[in-house]
């Protein structure tokens, strides 16, 4: 059992992460970072990643991704959230970290401030060489004009790791 003190203090630690994709707020996995139950996660902005990065919508489910191929594509719209370690963790569940993508820390800048801050990112390495020739996005929508609709895991024929081999090596 947690102290109520220790519960609500603020040396419990916390991440900065930074969300661009099924993650951000009306997209299809939002509710993940809402649900109590999970942790906790606040707000802190809309911010871009500092360095350009390849975002592509891929496989059979239209699942975004960011390439560890800094210096090519856009510098990406997020959102950055400051999360506990509980939430922490269900995100690393959620990405099959680190066995699918790779949580990094990189860094991002604060739309309204500018201010540049460390934040992790789940990155996808060891992409198949097709991804880089795909249509760079500056920023995720699941319903944008690309018409390329994400497949929530719930509606997907096997909700295993098959597909993995779509997109990597
Ligand atoms: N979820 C994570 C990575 C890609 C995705 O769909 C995110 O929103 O940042």
């Amino acid at each position: 059992m947690m102290l109520p003190w220790l519960r609500c203090s603020r040396i419990m630690p916390r991440h900065s992460v930074f969300v661009y994709g099924t993650l951000k707020r009306g997209e299809p996995n939002h509710h993940w970072l809402t649900e109590k139950e999970n942790g906790d996660a606040l707000f802190v902005g809309t911010a871009n990643t500092k360095e350009k990065y390849p975002l592509v919508i891929a496989s059979r489910y239209n699942i975004p991704y960011t390439l560890e191929l800094p210096g090519k594509g856009e510098n990406i719209e997020g959102e950055i959230y400051d999360v506990d370690d509980n939430m922490l963790a269900k995100l690393d569940v959620l990405e099959d970290h680190p066995k699918y993508y790779e949580r990094k820390v990189k860094k991002a800048v604060l739309q309204d401030s500018g201010e540049e801050v460390d934040i992790w990112i789940y990155l996808l390495h060891h992409y198949k060489p097709h991804m880089i020739e795909l249509p760079f996005l500056k920023s995720y929508q699941h319903n944008g004009d690309h018409g390329l609709k994400y497949v929530a895991r719930y509606l997907r024929e096997n909700p295993g790791p098959e597909y993995w081999t779509d997109v990597k090596l």
